[in-house]
């Protein structure tokens, strides 16, 4: 048998407030959940003053009777994560379980499904192929965003036609901000259709106080840092190359900073700390020399040194070259280089051409550069190599090698956090459809306790929108969260890494495990929020 096979065999745990007979969505009696914006109601009157919602159980009540029908939708937004497929299974368990004839229709290819009109029916067999499995292929994914009176009334309008009572979208902080803008002008309607978010993506930059971390996170960062690891053994065995490896997650450096405290390689460069400590890409490369001289000292002429995926966006001199790329791009400009500052061009032309070209590529539907299509790594590579030719007996022996670990890790077979992680969310979006709720978004707390402890709820989703320049223009957007300074996981790193830098400190993960002893197949991801919220 195959572990895919095995795999579609396993049960999700499910923590013990989403067991019972009698699941119950209670008001925030504390009112804590605050608005990150409060200019974000005029826009949003209709689900702005939602409250937040716990969910309990009241195991011992006997089992309320099954409602009739029930129609839902259910669309993958934006990149892969582990762990999606098992959103569907929960909310199509839960429909099951509430309803006598409930109907789950997919669509096909992302946001694009739903403006389309392409859909499946999700049945039984369907979905039980798909169980605890990785990517998206049941239903593909896709980038379109729902944007525009014409894109929001065509989806309405399909979704009309589908008798949708509800929308559910699985995606990261821009497709989670489509959820909101859709469950507002939704509501502005008829408020028969309502739309739930999940928060999903590899990054780890979806994530608040009241939602530890997106799913996909944990099993992405096991499969990077089982090939970081590996990658540092055979440094340390071959003792010849030096690995400049960048890892997906975006902006953020939350991916990064998991694959680091699972690795401990030489040096990890983390994105926000080089915008907090105003670092130039010519900083950064000069701290690299130092680290390779000081290697060098020991006789140590290999190295492995981890990269995030977005980093010249957070150093000073870049950040400010892409930020006028960006605004010249969104006028339609035909000549960008000629619009640029004299420090601008100074430092455009320093770069490689490749670097140039990728730096000039059109951004994302939602307005974000493509950092995945920009080759750090083997700019810093070069760069490093520019500056080592001062220093020739270092220089003779310096060979890098570049690495870039991106789209290995978004599809994998989700790990039982993930899972479990995952089944729980799909279960929450049903329940909340169940009740007519519209404009949330469903999360866990405590998710770095075991799953009988998880506390499933549910955010209103307009609440967490702050304003943001997009495209050249002011947008209401759920934020990015970075790397939090004051973090357990940040703490952890900020201790130990100096210890990594000459001794080889390496740690090998080696593969995720789904069998075998709890301290293993039970693990969390190093980086849940745990707020203290009080609870
Ligand atoms: P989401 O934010 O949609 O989850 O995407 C995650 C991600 O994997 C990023 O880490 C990466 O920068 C981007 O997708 C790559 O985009 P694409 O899949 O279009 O190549």
């Amino acid at each position: 048998m195959r572990l895919e096979e095995i795999r579609r065999e396993f049960h999700p745990v499910l923590p013990k407030a989403l067991r019972g007979c009698k699941l119950r969505l209670q008001e925030d009696p504390k009112g804590n959940f605050q608005a990150k914006d409060a200019s974000v109601e005029s826009a949003f009157p209709h689900t702005f003053h939602h409250p937040l919602l716990w969910v309990s159980t009241e195991g011992k009540e006997k089992i309320p009777p099954k409602k009739q029908t029930i129609r839902v939708g259910v669309v993958f937004s934006g990149g892969q994560a582990p762990g999606g497929h098992n959103v569907i299974a929960g909310i199509f368990d839960a429909l099951q379980e509430r309803f006598t004839d409930p109907t789950l229709i997919g669509f096909i290819g992302g946001p694009e499904g739903i403006l389309e009109n392409q859909t499946t029916l999700l049945t039984k067999e369907k979905v039980d192929l798909y169980r605890n499995q990785g990517g998206f292929d049941l239903l593909g994914s896709g980038r379109t965003k729902i944007e525009g009176k014409k894109a929001i009334e065509k989806a309405y309008q399909n979704s009309k036609d589908l008798r949708l009572q509800g929308l559910v979208i699985i995606g990261g902080d821009d497709s989670n901000t489509n959820a909101a803008v859709l469950a507002e002008a939704f509501s502005q309607k008829d408020r028969r259709i309502a739309v739930i978010g999940v928060p999903k993506t590899i990054d780890g930059d979806l994530q608040s106080d009241y939602t530890p971390i997106s799913f996909g996170f944990h099993t992405a960062t096991s499969v990077y840092a089982e090939m970081v690891g590996n990658i540092a053994k055979d440094a340390s065995s071959a003792k010849k190359y030096y690995h400049f490896i960048r890892l997906m997650g975006r902006s953020a450096s939350h991916v990064t900073l998991e694959c680091a405290l699972k690795t401990q390689p030489n040096f990890a460069l983390i994105s926000e700390e080089c915008l907090e400590k105003k670092k130039s890409v010519f900083s950064v490369v000069e701290e690299l020399v130092s680290l390779i001289k000081k290697r060098a000292n020991q006789g140590k002429y290999y190295g492995v040194i981890l990269i995030p995926e977005g980093l010249l966006e957070f150093l000073t001199d870049m950040k400010q070259l892409i930020s006028s790329i960006n605004e010249a791009l969104f006028q339609g400009v035909s000549s960008v280089e000629s619009t640029l500052q004299e420090s601008e061009k100074k430092l455009f032309s320093a770069l490689p051409k490749s670097i140039q070209k990728q730096l000039l590529m059109d951004r994302d539907p939602h307005g974000n550069v493509q950092v995945s299509k920009i080759s750090t790594e083997g700019l810093l590579v070069a760069m490093v190599e520019e500056k080592l030719r001062a220093f020739p007996e270092v220089a003779n022996k310096f060979h890098p090698a570049s690495h870039f670990f991106v789209y290995e890790g978004r599809a994998s077979l989700p790990s039982n956090f993930d899972a479990n992680y995952c089944y729980s969310l799909g279960k929450i979006a049903a329940l909340l459809l169940e009740d007519g709720k519209t404009g949330y978004m469903a999360s866990l707390l405590h998710l770095h306790k075991p799953v009988d402890e998880w506390q499933p709820l549910a955010l209103p989703i307009a609440k967490m929108l702050h304003t943001e320049r997009r495209k050249g223009k002011e947008k209401l957007v759920i934020a990015k969260a970075l790397v939090c300074f004051s973090s357990e996981a940040y703490q952890t790193f900020a201790k130990k890494r100096g210890d990594w830098e000459l001794s080889d400190a390496y740690l090998c993960p080696g593969p995720m495990q789904f069998f075998g002893p709890s301290a293993v197949v039970d693990a969390h991801p190093f980086s849940l929020r745990k707020p203290n919220l009080g609870l």
